[in-house]
Order: structure tokens, then sequence, then C-alpha cells
């Protein structure tokens, strides 16, 4: 499976791609991402798909593989209607402008203070919505490892005891949210590990950190299946996140 470094490089080689048309554009990255004739088809038929530099990455699995944990209506709708929203409006925002259609999303994210004001907040929201979502969905399995391996195992013993004492900060995290955000384990680059949480679509890279695993606390993650009971839901996303995934982000994240 991609990492996301991979599929950010994959989003900046889309991104540089400028004399393609959109749709080949689009059919190029997902076939890079491995997307099978069925996932094409179903993002080529996306609502409304803006031409752009950025395209929404197929999901790696079938709406319905994390059942019975996260259901698949809340999967399909979540990926195909707001992950896919915040692609199109990504690619509205930096329409016109050169720079910003190059620009690789993570660089655009880490240095969202430097953008100009016109842009930045649609940048923020959009952008951010489509690198958490991006994430997201290449953090879960149905078939994942069960617990982090290597150096993050190691990480996360020396900084919060055990793999229970992570999980519980997760919960907690996620738990902090007033309103919409994410719950996230992040790190710096340099092996330290942070717990934190954001509002609405901010990314740890918006303060400098590099995302390991988000929890996404909007309503709409969750309400189909499990209404107000937020902590119910946390603890089902916890029993589907693929932690080879995220340890190997963890050791890639300390390669520069
Ligand atoms: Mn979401």
């Amino acid at each position: 499976m991609m990492n996301r470094r991979d599929a950010l490089k994959t989003l900046a080689l889309t991104a540089g791609a400028a004399t393609l048309g959109g749709a080949l554009r689009s059919r190029d990255a997902l076939a890079q991402m491995g997307g099978t004739a069925a996932m094409k088809d179903t993002a080529a038929v996306a609502p409304a798909a803006a031409a752009g530099p950025f395209t929404l990455p197929p999901l790696p699995y079938a709406p319905e593989a994390l059942e019975p944990h996260l259901d698949a209506r809340t999967m399909q709708i979540h990926h195909d209607l707001h992950h896919a929203a915040y692609v199109n409006n990504l690619n509205k925002a930096v329409a016109g402008k050169p720079d910003l259609e190059k620009m690789p999303l993570d660089q655009m994210l880490r240095g969202i203070n430097a953008l100009p004001e016109n842009v930045r907040t649609a940048v923020r929201n959009q952008g951010g919505g489509h690198s958490n979502h991006s994430l997201l969905w290449t953090s879960l399995s149905a078939s994942g490892a069960k617990e982090p391996s290597g150096a993050l195992k190691t990480a996360i013993e020396s900084t919060f005891g055990d793999f229970g004492k992570l999980q519980d900060g997760l919960k907690a995290a996620a738990a902090a949210v007033f309103g919409s955000g994410w719950g996230w384990l992040s790190t710096d680059g340099k092996g330290s590990l942070k717990l934190e949480y954001t509002a609405n679509q901010d990314s740890p890279l918006m303060s400098g950190r590099i995302p390991l695993l988000g929890i996404d606390v909007w309503e709409h993650a969750y309400y189909l299946k499990f209404q107000n009971k937020r902590a119910d839901y946390v603890a089902e996303f916890l029993q589907v996140v693929d932690w080879n995934v995220i340890s190997t982000r963890f050791t890639d994240s300390q390669k520069g």
C-alpha cells in the first residue's frame, strides 16, 4: 500500500504535469496510485469534478471493508462526496494561480501563513481537507497490524508508557475537539511524538509538524452509525487502524 509520502509525491507529480488535460492527469494519478478499473470508474464519475491539479485518490478498499467497525454508507459518502468536495474546491481555489497550481500540497500547508490572503482560507480549509482525508483512508485496514512496531513502538513506550496509554491519549485528543476537527498523533520529524488536536481541517503540517494518524471527528465521519456517541466511534475507529502503515510513516518522517 502506498504511504502518505508517496501519495503526496504523486500529487506533486500530478501538479507538475501542467501540459496534460485535466481528465488525463486525473487518470494518470489514479493509475499511479494503484486504483483498480472499478475505482477509476467511480472516481471518474465523482460529482462535479473540477479540472485542476488535485485529484481524489480512490478508497484503497471497498466501502464495506471496515464493517462492522465503520459502516459502508458512511465510508462511501465520506469519500465520494465530502473528500471529493475538498478536492474540487481546492482546484477552484488555485485555478489561474500558476505558482499554487504547481506547488505540492504539503508545501502549501506548511507555508499556509505565507500564502496570499485571498486564497489562504480556502487552501487552509479545502487543502487541509484533501490532505487530512488522503492520510485517513490509507491509515485504515480490516487486516492491518494491530500494534505499532519498530521505532514507533519504542518511541510510544518511552513517550506514553505503553500502547494502551497511547490509545487512551488518542481517545482524549479526539474527545477534546469542540465542534469539528481532528485528533492527531504527530511527530516533529526528529523522533518525538505528540498528541494534539486541531479545529476544522487544520493539519499539524500548518504548525511545522508531521501527522502520523488523524481521527476525523467531524459529525459526517460518524453520525449515521453512532449519532452523538463520538467516544464509541473513536473506539471502533481504533480497531481498524493499520499500525504497520503508521509505523512506516514514523520511520519515513525521520529520513528528512
Ligand atoms: Mn471528514
